[in-house]
């Protein structure tokens, strides 16, 4: 099914209105329900799940260090959208079907409040997982002036209920970063990208089987997920009208598996001033961008004596990343920009020479350094699936650091994927990334190096949450962990990995 592309305008999730407010507390109540909804003009209506009746959700913003108390609510039907595969961790038969439990991707948070996979709820919390520890979340909104956002985080199901539509943007913002004045207000959009496929009848499709079907199961789980279909916003291709000025996007690659490597048709640069988590120390001049799931990148595109333009944002990055299909006419285009409004005043927004001191963590610094693999594993119905450091969910917690002190992790991927590995509670830097022999690791459990170390791309020099491991690499990150003690998870963000064992518990402890 081709739709038409740039029929639709980019939808701009509202922002959310808190329950009430005082000096210090904010406090909010988010319903998932599930609705209809137009997804592109030339399709019927789509049954999807949303935060407050939306997909995506409303944009939360919060200001840094204001304590934000959030009730998730699940409103949700008891039978799901998608297919479930009752055979992989946490989803079995002796849970109920439809389950949820909201994690918001990059916060320092408290551990009770993080969306642990197993303190998942059901509508009206009638049940609960084992970790479940409260109904109201509290954020307390430590780290910098970013783009994090929520999304569903429930055991064995995440990958399903986030295609079903449960993601939205969680903005922390910084007064003191108002001094750069960055473009603002109606000059400041949120992108979330992400790839689907249609049934005829407008209906979301999510496979029941791999291509090589499981005869022993009615379902199963796909080792990836790649839509035919680019929404942004929850639009398939949408346009954007632009006046000719400054904009400020914050990028999101919330897919299930898709990588995107994002340049404008134009081949203008952007000017990338924000990472994961958080700005960067000079804005970088960037051709393309790179993606992976979870992955944001805040950037300014100027749009200054472009009058009547049309500009698009492609895509090329192949699926699964990186020896995966190419794209295709569908999946190469992301959306377009028209340049179509007259400048409404003058632009007085900058593109500053220089953002903020970003301290480097001391190599030095590190207490402990921890060898991690990436793996391949068969399961007895003879399917692929992947692991940490070889073991499985349910495997005793290993990865246990001490509050306040850092550590640097060796990443060693011995699988062919490339796999975005994220952490919760902290922001890590990413030191380098460096080939080596697989073979050798495989037969001597030895690093032998096959080059040299790779610094991480200029546009990674930041605070991140996430880290790209590519295949015959070992990514080096270094973090301290803090501010709170507790039981926390690291994990791959393609999120048909990480329903199915590429996910690990870490606790941190006193
Ligand atoms: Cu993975």
């Amino acid at each position: 099914m081709i739709l038409t592309k740039f029929v639709d305008e980019l939808p701009i999730p509202p922002v959310l209105k808190p329950r009430w407010t005082d000096q210090l507390h904010t406090y909010y109540e988010v319903n998932m329900t599930e609705f209809k909804q137009s997804l592109h003009s030339e399709l019927n209506d789509t049954t999807v799940w949303g935060y407050e009746g939306g997909y995506p959700g409303p944009t939360i913003e919060v200001e840094k260090g204001k304590i934000v108390f959030i009730k998730w609510i699940n409103n949700l039907p008891d039978k799901h959208l998608f297919p479930v595969d009752h055979t992989v961790h946490g989803a079995h038969m002796d849970v109920p079907e439809v389950r949820t439990v909201v994690h918001v991707h990059g916060a320092c948070v408290e551990w009770e409040s993080d969306g642990y996979p197993e303190a998942w709820f059901t509508r009206g919390f009638k049940q609960v997982g084992r970790y479940f520890r409260k109904q109201i979340y509290r954020y307390d909104n430590c780290g910098h002036d970013s783009t994090l956002w929520y999304h569903d985080h429930a055991l064995g199901i995440t990958r399903l209920n986030v295609y079903a539509g449960l993601a939205g943007f969680y903005l922390i913002r910084d007064q003191r970063a108002r001094i750069l004045n960055l473009p603002s207000g109606k000059y400041e959009i949120p992108i979330m990208i992400q790839d689907k496929t249609f049934n005829k009848d407008g209906s979301l499709y999510y496979p029941k089987q791999p291509d090589k079907p499981i005869p022993e199961l009615e379902t199963s789980i796909i080792p990836e997920f790649v839509g035919k279909t680019i929404l942004v916003n929850g639009k398939v291709h949408p346009y954007l009208e632009v006046e000719p000025r400054k904009y400020r996007f914050r990028l999101l690659n919330a897919a299930n598996t898709r990588f995107f490597r994002i340049k404008l048709g134009s081949g203008q640069l952007m000017y990338q001033i924000a990472t994961d988590g958080g700005f960067i120390q000079h804005p970088i001049g960037v051709k393309e961008i790179m993606l992976a799931p979870a992955e944001r990148a805040e950037v300014i595109i100027d749009f200054t004596n472009l009058e009547g333009k049309n500009i698009i944002m492609t895509n090329d990055a192949p699926a699964p990343f990186p020896t995966g299909d190419s794209v295709d006419e569908n999946t190469d285009t992301v959306m377009q920009f028209r340049v179509t409004h007259p400048l409404s005043n003058v632009d007085t927004s900058a593109i500053p020479a220089y953002i903020m001191h970003v301290p480097k963590i001391n190599e030095q610094s590190a207490s402990k350094i921890r060898y991690l693999t990436l793996n391949d594993n068969m399961d007895k119905y003879g399917r692929e699936f992947m692991l940490l450091d070889n073991k499985q969910w349910d495997a005793p917690i290993t990865e246990n650091p001490k509050l306040g002190s850092t550590e640097i992790w060796y990443l060693i991927n011995l699988t062919t994927d490339t796999h975005p590995i994220h952490l919760h509670l902290i922001d890590f830097q990413i030191l380098d990334r460096r080939n080596f022999d697989v073979e050798k690791f495989n037969k001597e459990k030895m690093i032998h190096y096959t080059g040299p170390a790779i610094p991480p791309e200029p546009y990674e020099r930041g605070w991140k949450d996430t880290v790209r491991v590519n295949p015959n690499q070992i990514a080096r990150i270094i973090m301290k962990f803090g501010p709170y003690t507790g039981l926390y998870v690291w994990h791959c963000h393609i999120l048909e990995h990480e329903d199915y064992e590429m996910m690990r518990p870490f606790i941190v402890i006193r």
